[in-house]
């Protein structure tokens, strides 16, 4: 570290990989991988990269709102806790409700669960983390008896077979990728297979890919289950430790390994390995856990390391990747509705009684609160009458997302703490409350193998914008717990977690970081990255590799499991199966990656994977816009023809929004089905029809100015001279000239317009003191232009902007793929044909492409891959 940095976390995933941070003094930031945390050890990822676009205030909300008017702290907290107080006063505890997010530090995540468990009284809290680990939490329990991840990142590297299902590592864990990439080609005995409907980025490093059918993960591993039985791989000393094998090897022998509708061969390759391998990591995400039978995947995988005894030690074990930065620390804290603080139970009396005592509670609730998706429903049912959303946006990321939004345009009261009032559920709020963001708040996060880390602010708080913590403290002190909310500082609330935890260890369970309940001010100032547990005796290390486990046993419980289909059946009104997830460079509904004009390049559209024979058979042609409908919503978005998918399946990303592109929201389509046992929602199985949408116009445009087209399809995007804009619409304008001028809403200046009605183009070009402020190209097919070279004149002075493209002799570098150096597919195909480039490697010493973050290089081993004939090498 040089003089001028300050250590932190990176703000996105669960890898948690630290940065190193370097203000410049005017409000920007540069970024990069901190060498000493045990993470990423230098690395970064494309977004930890471009973190440093993320941070200007563009878009920032300043200073509370309530009902579309700026007022000061104190009104807004008074109106806040008056409301809660009189709904409650009213109605009672169970007709208010917190919504938050695994993105929450921990301070911040443990006084919203010691807010409404122990002083409303109510469980009512709930968070995203339904949306994403709940299956995980449910199988953990019930195979450990406690939410644990048994092993460390090092298991990932020291592993002979690392198995990825329902995980697009490569993409959404890219850190992790980079650390299992870099021990396979030190050791090329390692194996890596990869589960999943789709082929992947996270494929390029798979020596097996098994395209199962969705949702048919339980009878993959109950045919493993079965085959490692089968294969002599069966611990018998481990089973000592073990409850359930007899009845679960039973069930999974009936089970159908069919129903993967997997090449049977492909099936016996992945048994074998798994078999004969000791060091296995099965590693799985959101495939496995947002499913209708996520709990039952989450424990067919566990059973098959309980019956091997592959668990706790080093290079095996099963390994749930947390999805947000803080997921894990939500958990600890107990931020589920179903969860106490610490991991203890809120079905547990003497849990509950110690916890009480603890905080000197004034109400405990004895019950489980509402699970997110119920929660949305009581609130459109009016049960829940008052409700405070924090760091999420669920009017875009919960399922039947249109209902969501209903449900809360229909609340009595509504407040939306966040750092921007530019949201599509923040425009829904009541009361809007200005948060600091990632850069400007201190506190700690928990990644996915139990280290627990710092982030600390090193930009100042932008307007009168407050930390989480702050606002969740003083917003109990008006509520009268002046001493349970008397907190000054993270730290406080640190120490306060940290000594609660002993309480947990008390009881025997995991979660203990007493060790850390005496840190100074100074010391948690410098704490450096740090694995739990944290007690007198223990630091850190693996859980299970000893056999002993926190149910009331003392064993592990093996689980008897029935394979199940999605909830709902593709026929013939819906013959699609609806899968969604995310793309590289973008976050979730895309509030800070959207600003980034490098990360906004990768992929600047929303669109939708198909078939080749699908899009043959629905005559839908490269580049056309689709319309997808479910039973819940419609949506319109661009097709992506490709045998990544397979026949009968499609896949959309989840990141585009009211804000961004408005009939891309995909969780309108997706059905509020949830896990009987989690509560989780089937996020990867909706069905949809999909047909070709008939486009009057395709249009293309970029600006240095924010414009918003009016038109059915819209998507728009940040560069680095303004902002670019897909539309298309069904029916035309009649004066395109007069809709330009209205688009771009600039007066004055040099119009050029190029136009033949006849074949139905136009194409206009703004310019102001000589250089270029808009162009708009207009087709009846898809616009042919050069976008990204388009997007570059904006600014300039672009004489020949109508041209749409370079010279003759200037080739369209193309979409871009490197995101650290702007370099587009087609100049990396050009160079691997031109200069016969082999490898990866080459491609970077030739081009830079993939040489700094290393996030594309999946991507360009895969166009070294389609050119015929050649070996691509990593
Ligand atoms: N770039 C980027 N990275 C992120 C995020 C982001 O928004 N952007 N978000 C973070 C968060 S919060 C999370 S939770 C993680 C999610 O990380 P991942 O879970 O890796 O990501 P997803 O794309 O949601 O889904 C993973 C894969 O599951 C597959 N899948 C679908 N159905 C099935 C099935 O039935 N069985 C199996 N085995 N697989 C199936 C999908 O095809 C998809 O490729 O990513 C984190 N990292
Ligand atoms: N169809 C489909 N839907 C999905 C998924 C899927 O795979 N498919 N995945 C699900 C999963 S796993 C997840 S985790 C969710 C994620 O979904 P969300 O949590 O809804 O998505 P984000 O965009 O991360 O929302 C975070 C919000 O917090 C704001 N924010 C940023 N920093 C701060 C801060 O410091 N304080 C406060 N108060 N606010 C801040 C951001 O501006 C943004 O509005 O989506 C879920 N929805
Ligand atoms: S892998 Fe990328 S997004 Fe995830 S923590 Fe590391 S740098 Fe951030
Ligand atoms: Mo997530």
């Amino acid at each position: 570290m040089s003089a001028g940095e300050v250590r932190s976390t990176c703000a996105y995933c669960g890898v948690g990989c630290g940065v190193l941070l370097r203000p410049d003094g005017a409000g920007g930031l540069a970024v990069r991988g901190d060498p000493e945390h045990p993470a990423n050890l230098g690395r970064l990822c494309s977004k930890g990269t471009n973190l440093g676009e993320t941070v200007d205030l563009e878009d920032r909300l300043l200073h509370p709102v309530l009902n579309g008017t700026r007022v000061d702290w104190d009104t807004a907290i008074e109106t806040l806790a008056a409301r809660f107080r009189d709904t409650i006063a009213a109605h009672g505890p169970d007709s208010v409700a917190f919504y938050v997010s695994g993105q929450l530090l921990t301070e911040d995540y443990y006084l919203a669960n010691k807010l409404m468990k122990g002083f409303i009284g109510s469980a009512n809290i709930d968070t995203n983390s339904r949306l994403c680990m709940a299956s995980t939490v449910a199988g953990h329990k019930r195979a450990f008896g406690t939410d644990t991840v048994p092993g460390t990142y090092e298991d990932l590297e020291e592993a002979d077979l690392v198995v990825l299902t329902g995980s697009n590592l490569a993409w959404c864990h890219p850190v992790l990728f980079q650390r299992i990439a870099a021990a396979k080609a030190a050791r090329p005995d390692m194996r890596v297979v990869v589960i999943d409907p789709r082929r992947t980025a996270t494929c390029d490093l798979a020596d097996l890919h098994l395209p199962l059918a969705p949702g048919s993960d339980v009878a993959l591993f109950n045919g493993l289950l079965a085959a490692i039985q089968t294969g002599g791989a069966v611990n018998d000393a481990f089973l000592e430790n073990v409850d359930g094998f007899d009845a679960a090897l039973a069930t999974a022998r009936q089970s159908d390994l069919g129903l993967t509708a997997l090449d049977p061969e492909l099936l016996r390759q992945f048994f074998q390995l798994w078999v004969r391998t000791e060091k296995v990591v099965t590693v799985y995400s959101q495939g496995v856990n947002q499913s209708s039978s996520g709990s039952d995947k989450v424990n067919a995988i566990l059973n098959c390391h309980l019956a091997t005894g592959r668990i706790g030690r080093p290079g095996m074990g099963p390994f749930s990747v947390t999805g947000q930065p803080n997921a894990m620390g939500g958990r600890e804290v107990g931020g589920l509705a179903n969860t106490l603080a610490c991991h203890m139970d809120i079905e547990n009396p003497d849990h509950r009684q110690a916890l009480r005592q603890f905080w000197d509670a004034e109400a405990m609730p004895e019950k489980q609160g509402l699970k997110a998706v119920d929660m949305f429903q009581a609130v459109g049912r009016g049960e829940i009458r008052a409700i405070w959303i924090i760091h999420t946006n669920p009017a875009v990321s919960m399922p039947d997302a249109d209902a969501v939004k209903a449900a809360l345009e229909g609340c009595d009261f509504v407040a939306v703490s966040d750092v921007t009032g530019q949201t599509d559920t923040a425009r829904l709020a009541h009361l809007l409350l200005p948060a600091t963001g990632w850069a400007e708040k201190s506190g700690t996060v928990t990644n996915s193998d139990r280290t627990i880390s710092r982030q600390r602010a090193v930009l100042p708080a932008p307007g009168e914008a407050r930390p989480d913590w702050w606002q969740l403290a003083e917003f109990g002190r008006r509520m009268g717990w002046a001493q349970a909310f008397d907190f000054t500082s993270p730290a406080e609330v640190f120490r306060e977690y940290a000594a609660l935890s002993s309480i947990s260890g008390g009881f025997g369970l995991d979660f203990d970081i007493s060790g850390l309940q005496d840190l100074s001010d100074a010391d948690y100032d410098q704490m450096a990255p740090v694995r739990w547990p944290v007690t007198a005796g223990r630091k850190g290390g693996r859980f299970f590799g000893d056999g002993r486990f926190f149910t009331a046993s003392g064993k592990a419980q093996m689980l008897a499991l029935t394979p199940r289909p999605p909830q709902a059946s593709t026929g013939k009104r819906y013959p699609f199966r609806l899968n969604t997830g995310r793309i590289r460079d973008q976050w979730h509904t895309m509030t800070r990656t959207g600003k980034s004009a490098k990360l906004s390049g990768h992929l600047a559209e929303p669109f939708l994977e198909l078939h080749p024979a699908d899009a043959k058979a629905l005559k839908i042609t490269p580049s056309a816009l689709v319309t997808v409908t479910s039973p819940h919503g419609r949506s319109i978005l661009r097709a992506l023809i490709t045998d990544r998918v397979q026949p009968g399946e499609v896949f959309a990303p989840m990141h585009w929004t009211g804000e961004t592109a408005p009939s891309a929201r995909i969780d309108a389509l997706v059905a509020p089905v949830t896990d009987p046992v989690s509560g989780q929602p089937e996020s990867k199985a909706a069905v949809a029809a999909v047909q070709r949408y008939d486009a009057g116009f395709y249009a293309f445009a970029v600006a240095t100015q924010r414009f918003t087209p009016q038109a059915d399809y819209w998507a728009r995007a940040r560069t680095a001279q303004g902002w670019r804009a897909e539309f298309a619409g069904s029916s035309l304008p009649e004066d395109w000239t007069a809709y330009a001028c209205d688009l771009f809403q600039l007066d004055g200046g040099e119009m050029q317009i190029l136009s033949d009605l006849r074949r139905g183009t136009f194409r206009a070009a703004f310019h102001r003191e000589g250089r270029l402020q808009a162009a708009l190209f207009v087709a009846p097919e898809p616009v042919a232009v050069m976008r990204d070279y388009i997007a570059g004149l904006a600014g300039t002075e672009a004489p020949q902007a109508l041209a749409g493209r370079l010279g003759a002799d200037q080739p369209d570098p193309g979409p871009v793929i490197c995101s650290c150096f702007g370099v587009g597919v087609n100049t990396i195909l050009t160079a691997i044909e031109d200069q016969g480039l082999m490898s990866v490697d080459a491609i970077g010493a030739a081009l830079q492409a993939g040489t700094n973050c290393g996030s594309c290089r999946p991507e360009l081993a895969e166009l070294l891959a389609r050119l015929p004939a050649r070996e691509a090498a990593e």
